[in-house]
């Protein structure tokens, strides 16, 4: 048996969005800028992709929805553009973001201090979460942009956005947040708690990779990152994928309707928690940051004297997929950034392994994976030098 346990690394394409999308790579071919039948034949399914997509986050009719080609390049397009439009021209100077984004987000903010601007990375509390009142307390006159992402991909930690997006309308700084790991796994509502621009890929809801989304809202307008045509109302130019910007909306719609976020909220986490309780039978193994407040599919577990590396392959070995950390940084042996944000040791922050699940996944699939998981422990800390002779305090968790 295979058993896919990286789903926030991507995620399997849904059947349906797959059929969804096949006329668009085959017989509907033309360019949607087109005048002719052949182009114009592409408009009624691409408008009834983007009604999903604003039904989906609860965006108002006004406000603008870009498709980009993931989220990499929306979170890029919001921190350049912010970057262009108020600090360049010595309007603002400052950034605030967290420790624990995401690589997009984390290197666009680098980049930008390289050229001058300054930037607050704001640190996670024991629980894995940037408290609110720390966005509050960093935010100057001269605060450009908020960026804090709505769920983490390593360990699931849910923030406080309804929080934050109600103190940056107060203090009236644009706030922009990560949402690639929050849709399709909790209620997104982009109105209620106040997002002025959110980031997302399709391929994190089982819809087709390549493919992203920025929500920009109105009065939000940005300086594009891509200048050319005047597709997307001039605000991404470059001729639409319009079989992924088609399977991206039936994403949508199949990931955020109440019965799916139902079925996450109750299947999918029955089947994490079994998976979870179960490693945690084995000594020494903590979640890191603690069980409250996530995502429904994702635990990050540190076991210890077992290198998340290791475990990786000897799981990979019993075709089990799971990940260390997010998929992008997967190739530098580097301890995971995001634990080392927690403030863990040096061996912890080399110990995490991250399971993400999804609706595709069955109690079958879990149990098989259970076994190897406990098996592979056994097996790894049996030839490990630092298990061997480490004292045992590492149970007592964060
Ligand atoms: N995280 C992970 O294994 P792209 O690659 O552009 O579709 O998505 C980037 C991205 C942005 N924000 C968050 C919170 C993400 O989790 C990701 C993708 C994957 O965690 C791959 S690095």
């Amino acid at each position: 048996m295979e058993v896919y346990l990286d789903n926030n690394a991507t995620t399997k394409i849904d059947p349906l969005v797959f059929e969804e999308m096949k006329p668009f790579l085959t017989d509907v071919y033309g360019n949607p800028n087109s005048l002719h039948k052949f182009g114009a034949g592409t408009h009624k399914k691409m408008a009834e992709a983007l009604d999903y997509l604003y039904e989906g986050i609860n965006a108002n009719d006004a406000d603008d929805i870009v498709i980009t080609a993931n989220a990499t390049e929306s979170i890029n397009t919001v921190i350049k553009g912010i970057w262009i439009d108020k600090i360049l021209n010595g309007e603002k100077k400052h950034i605030i973001t967290t420790e624990v984004e995401h690589p997009a987000t984390t290197a666009a903010c680098k980049f930008l201090e390289s050229q001058g601007v300054a930037v607050t990375y704001l640190s996670v509390n024991e629980e894995g979460v940037i408290e609110a009142q720390d966005v509050k307390n960093a935010i100057k006159e001269e605060t450009a942009l908020v960026s804090v992402m709505w769920a983490n991909n390593e360990t699931g930690k849910i923030f406080p956005i309804k929080e934050i997006g109600a103190i940056c309308k107060e203090a009236g700084v644009p706030f922009h947040t990560d949402g690639t790991q929050a849709i399709g796994k909790i209620p997104v509502d982009v109105q209620a708690c106040n997002v002025d621009y959110m980031s997302f890929s399709a391929h994190k809801f089982h819809g087709p990779k390549g493919v992203g989304g920025l929500y920009i809202r109105k009065g939000f307008k940005l300086t594009p990152l891509l200048h050319g045509g005047e597709q997307m109302g001039g605000n991404r130019a470059g001729t639409v994928d319009v079989a992924s910007m088609v399977g991206m909306g039936l994403a949508m719609k199949l990931a955020t309707s109440p019965m799916a976020l139902a079925y996450e909220e109750n299947h999918v986490r029955k089947l994490r928690d079994k998976l979870e309780a179960a490693i945690l039978e084995m000594p020494e193994t903590i979640v890191i940051g603690g069980t409250s407040n996530r995502t429904p599919n994702t635990t990050l577990i540190s076991i210890r004297g077992v290198e998340g590396e290791s475990m990786l392959w000897d799981l990979n070995q019993n075709l089990i997929g799971a990940s260390t950390g997010s998929a992008c940084a997967s190739e530098d042996l580097e301890a995971n950034p995001v634990m080392n944000a927690f403030g863990s040791d040096s061996e912890l922050a080399h110990t995490g392994v991250r399971f993400s699940l999804s609706r595709f996944n069955t109690e079958e699939e879990i149990d098989f994976a259970i076994e190897q998981i406990k098996k592979a422990i056994i097996r790894l800390r049996g030839i490990s030098s630092s298990y061997a002779y480490a004292p045992a305090s590492h149970a007592s968790g964060l």
